[in-house]
């Protein structure tokens, strides 16, 4: 098992009711499992395979400050780490707590503070810390430029040519830290084969609607469903240039930030890092009408109740663009709402869990508002996947491919990341099937921060309630008297199942 940090991030998506805190757990790393050392001083990086059979990307440079794990530290007969040197009485701080107080830093005192020892140099240019720069102080935008910390000064500093002070880093010998070595690991691993390798999903092509509701809608239970963007324009035009062409001079979200969709695509092409920049807009539509014109919601999802509330309804649709590598970490979505996600270029990997069953490494507060994971989705497959193997229950996972549409029922929890550079499309909708369900959670007392995707998130319940009955008369009546018969059945059911299991019980006992 590969080491672990614990560094809180807080990132709230968008789109999700929750909001997400990354977490690194920290593990100490053992002589035997991480021999990167000596590998990692070699250019060649295809030569850095770990003994757990952990690959790095083909175009993986070595760390670029020669950071090893703390595991490596044992090996060597100085047993010196200049982390701790360098960083005299700070150096009881842990890493992340290191780094938490240097991102109360502007980039002016991050550059000061680099010079006073390797070991505050070396922290001071872990990227995420420029990152944050770029994120918090450029958010009508920035022109990436190889790397946080350049973007960040070349933003700053117009006049400044960067390309004068861009080097390959300076080598830092004996510096040991699990937080940093792993936050370069998981930026420059390729996916295992063995963690695409399950495919348990149904898949079905040419299903009825009937069929789709009885078998998966009702029973709330993921399908796979191919064949059906047959004739989706978007499926035959969108790429990349395509796109730039049409609307690359667009601002979209990405992040907390909004990037134009050129630029956007300049930084995913460079970009190399644990976490990349995923662009997830719920108003592309509205941006640029084409765009909303160009598909249609295939036949099993056109019952979407929430459209009773017109412009007033949460936001409900996204396009997702991101490079391999980014995606979507666990989460459930929002407002208890199902959905449909639609590649149109591009491949992602999915791993879903039922709504009773919380993934490994995922610890959700319990109210629901903030799910504390791990740091990034490939250390989710690093560190946690393996458990699932033994899991009696286990998750429904696949690799969804262009032209492929998967449902994920609502309550799931759900996993996504990029195969390869990828564009999608995602909605959310609320049917019979499910609206009891939407308005329980709209209805819950601390809605004013679990309803997300609108401002107005008290008043929804009752907006959407009123708004449906005077729609669709007697409806909730219906459903509701619906699910108590059901809820009557199955309670019937588990009685005689109960006394069918003593009287077996009773038969082998009279023998
Ligand atoms: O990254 C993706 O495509 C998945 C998005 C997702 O999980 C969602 O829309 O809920």
């Amino acid at each position: 098992m590969l080491s672990c940090r614990t560094s809180l991030y807080k990132t709230a998506k968008r789109k999700k009711n929750n909001k997400i805190k990354n977490k690194r757990k920290n593990r100490n790393v053992s002589k035997n499992q991480i021999p990167i050392s000596e590998k990692q001083e070699s250019s060649d990086p295809e030569e850095a395979d770990t003994e757990e059979g952990f690959s790095l990307k083909t175009s993986a440079p070595s760390h670029s400050h020669g950071v090893q794990p703390l595991g490596n530290l044992y090996l060597t007969p100085s047993s010196h780490n200049s982390r701790n040197t360098g960083l005299g009485n700070l150096q009881t701080l842990t890493d992340e707590l290191v780094l938490e107080i240097l991102g109360l830093l502007g980039g002016t005192h991050l550059g000061v503070l680099a010079t006073v020892s390797k070991s505050f140099y070396v922290f001071c240019d872990h990227e995420p810390l420029w990152k944050n720069l770029v994120l918090e102080n450029l958010i009508d935008g920035f022109l990436y430029n190889g790397s946080w910390k350049y973007t960040y000064i070349a933003a700053c500093n117009p006049s400044f040519d960067v390309s004068s002070i861009r080097s390959s880093g300076l080598r830092v010998r004996d510096f040991y830290s699990d937080y940093l070595f792993q936050s370069w690991l998981c930026a420059n691993l390729e996916m295992k084969p063995e963690w695409l390798e399950r495919d348990n999903i149904p898949r079905r092509k040419g299903i009825s609607i009937e069929e789709f509701v009885l078998h998966f809608e009702e029973p709330n239970k993921p399908v796979l469903l191919e064949g059906c963007l047959d004739n989706w324009v978007a499926l035959e035009k969108w790429d990349r240039d395509f796109l730039v062409k049409l609307c690359g001079d667009v601002k979209f979200s990405v992040g907390p930030v909004e990037m134009k969709l050129d630029d956007y695509f300049k930084y995913s092409d460079q970009a190399r890092e644990e976490r990349p920049l995923y662009l997830f807009d719920p108003k592309f539509a509205e941006k640029v009408p084409q765009l909303g014109l160009d598909y249609e919601v295939p036949v099993y999802f056109r019952e979407d109740l929430f459209g009773v509330l017109g412009n007033e309804r949460p936001d409900y649709r996204w396009i997702i663009i991101g490079p391999a590598g980014s995606g979507s970490s666990f989460h459930i979505d929002p407002n208890s709402t199902s959905a449909w996600n639609a590649v149109i270029k591009g491949s992602k990997k999915w791993v879903l869990f039922p709504p009773d069953v919380v993934p490994p490494g995922v610890h959700p507060s319990p109210d629901g508002t903030e799910v504390a994971c791990p740091v990034s989705i490939i250390e989710w497959f690093m560190n946690f996947y393996g458990a699932t193997k033994e899991w009696k229950k286990k998750p429904i996972e696949c690799v969804c491919k262009a032209g492929e549409v998967i449902f994920v029922p609502n309550g799931w929890w759900h996993l996504v990341i990029n195969l390869e550079d990828s564009i999608a499309i995602t909605q959310n909708f609320a049917s019979r099937m499910n609206l009891l369900n939407v308005l329980d959670f709209l209805n819950r007392p601390n809605a004013s921060t679990l309803v997300s995707g609108t401002r107005d998130r008290v008043n929804l319940y009752e907006k959407f309630r009123n708004t449906i009955e005077a729609s669709f008369p007697g409806t909730i009546d219906q459903l509701v008297l619906k699910a108590e018969e059901k809820k009557a059945q199955q309670k019937k059911i588990s009685f005689w199942d109960s006394v069918t299991d003593s009287k077996v019980g009773a038969f082998k006992f009279s023998f």
